[in-house]
């Protein structure tokens, strides 16, 4: 892809290596405690700039900046209002689109041909949700008690929205959050992770130039053990909604428990991809590749178990391979590069462990299954697109979730034998299939525990159709207009008129 500005010169203009404050009540503030925290480029390893090491009483201030915002002039928008904020900054987000993307790819690595990709998935939610702000409504209902009482419900915003979100697409992952919050008419904290904040302070600052009312959207940074953890048990924060790992989703609902908070959670996946044998390869080979590679698999839906029909099988992996093996892995604002760098040291340190269990749990290595070394790679953390052939369903890499670039293929013999497999799991975010039988696709559908399923195609996201998954991948969903609902609390009125 060819872009036509310059990506380099738009990141030498953002990140210098400069603190950057984070956002409460209006103001561009640093952390109490005065403590900073570096953000690094996760492709060079160059530092980027630095940010507050927000801790409790920073994010106590946010929650109560929040909480006045709520009480006060945000109180006074009627839904008109709110949609006018959402599209102006939408329209905001247009004209500064590439900026947003060269600092998502900065922050955690995703090649700009994808970030800037990205659009509907962020332009189009805050204009999905602004949408929305004029659609709210309660219900008149006939009750049984008298018919002289009226009875009718309101929608009411829940209040403080505390929102937890991890590094792997931070833009999205902001406006998945704030949009709805706004649409409804509560006030957000914002808690980024620590390995890519830089973007969502740039958002805050767009926000802010739009025009939103100090307090109603706040940016504390920090780390998930100090700010992230003070934001999940703070007594007056009334719902959090947290995008992250599954254990880390399930501190978050305890921490809860005691002010009995709202909580949604988009927690990890295992998702499996079924290829059929009357699948069409020229589409599912690259599909199943990028449903996992994307974003270097760090990504929740990734369909990283992936299951072929045993007469197809030896070929399909071949092909496979070869598609692997022809991607570019580079720096993200590299207009060649196709797959960009794990986040970070860690991350792959994490990766390549699954890599030996892999190897020493008896599964053949096809392609990959290595670092990248190189001048090119300098300073980042790169692995080659893996992909395993021989596994079976009870390996390591079959189970858990790797959140890198490998591929764990399996044979089934059965349809049925299939979707049991693919079922076999604690996760159940997303599910793939592949064949040309409408018939076969139904069934499928029917059976996979997920989410979202995905028929001769995967990956799409779109603001209008709900997203989020069932079992161990959590619960509440984003996007879709049952979305709004979980920002609300419904009040029930009672007027006795004679
Ligand atoms: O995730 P966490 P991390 C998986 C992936 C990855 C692993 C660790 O396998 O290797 O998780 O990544 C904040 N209270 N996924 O550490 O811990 C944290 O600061 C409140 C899968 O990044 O889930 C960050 O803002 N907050 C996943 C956010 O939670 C806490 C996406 C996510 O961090 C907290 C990300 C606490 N006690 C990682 N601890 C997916 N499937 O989408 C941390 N945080």
């Amino acid at each position: 892809m060819t872009f036509n500005f310059d990506p380099r010169a738009i990141a030498r203009s953002l990140y210098a290596g400069e603190f950057r404050p984070m956002f409460i009540g209006g103001r561009w503030i640093g952390a109490r405690s005065d403590e900073v925290l570096a953000v690094t480029d996760p492709a060079s390893g160059q530092p980027l700039a630095s940010v507050p090491r927000g801790g409790a009483a920073d994010i106590d201030d946010a929650v109560k900046a929040a909480r006045a915002a709520f009480e006060g002039e945000w109180s006074t928008f009627t839904p008109y209002d709110r949609q006018c904020l959402l599209l102006r900054i939408a329209d905001m987000f247009e004209e500064r689109w590439n900026e947003l993307c060269v600092s998502d790819t900065l922050d955690m690595g995703l090649p700009l041909a994808r970030t800037l990709g990205n659009r509907r998935r962020v332009i189009g939610m805050l204009r999905f949700y602004a949408g929305q702000a004029t659609a709210l409504h309660g219900d008149t209902i006939s009750n049984s008690v008298s018919n002289d009482i009226v009875t009718f419900t309101r929608r009411e915003p829940v209040g403080v929205v505390g929102a937890i979100i991890p590094w792997n697409a931070p833009t999205a992952a902001s406006i998945w959050k704030i949009a709805p919050a706004l649409a409804t008419g509560c006030t957000v904290v914002l808690k980024p992770s620590e390995e890519a904040p830089l973007t969502p302070l740039l958002i805050a600052k767009i926000m802010q130039e739009a025009g939103t009312p100090d307090g109603v959207v706040n940016v504390v940074t920090g780390t998930g053990a100090e700010a992230g953890a003070a934001l999940a048990s703070h007594p007056d924060v009334n719902k959090i909604v947290f995008t992250g790992s599954t254990a880390t989703g399930q501190t978050i609902a305890r921490a809860g428990v005691d002010n009995l908070k709202h909580v949604s959670l988009e927690l990890g996946g295992k998702s499996p991809m079924i290829i059929c044998r009357d699948a069409d390869l020229e589409k599912a080979v690259p599909t199943a590749a990028m449903a996992v590679y994307a974003h270097s698999g760090q990504i929740c839906i990734a369909g990283s178990r992936l299951f072929v029909d045993r007469a197809i099988h030896g070929e399909f992996l071949e092909r496979l391979a070869a598609y692997a093996e022809g991607l570019r892995l580079g720096h993200g604002l590299d207009s060649d590069t196709d797959l960009g760098p794990l986040i970070n040291a860690p991350q792959a340190a994490k990766v390549e462990t699954y890599i030996a269990s892999a190897r020493s749990e008896g599964a053949e290595l096809v392609t990959g299954g290595a670092r990248l070394a190189g001048a090119a790679y300098d300073g980042g953390n790169f692995i080659a697109p893996t992909v395993f052939g021989g596994v079976r369903d009870e390996m390591t890499i079959a189970r858990e979730e790797i959140f890198g670039p490998v591929i764990s293929a399996m044979p089934f013999d059965t349809l049925d034998e299939a979707v049991t497999r693919a079922n076999a799991t604690p996760y159940g975010l997303a599910a793939g299939v592949f064949t040309r039988d409408l018939g076969t696709a139904h069934k499928m559908v029917k059976r996979l525990k997920a989410g979202s399923v995905w028929v001769n195609m995967y990956h799409a996201i779109d603001p209008a159709v709900p997203f989020g998954g069932v079992k161990m991948s959590g619960y509440g969903r984003e996007g879709g207009t049952e979305h709004v609902g979980e920002y609300l609390e419904t009040k029930a009125v009672w007027i006795q008129t004679a």
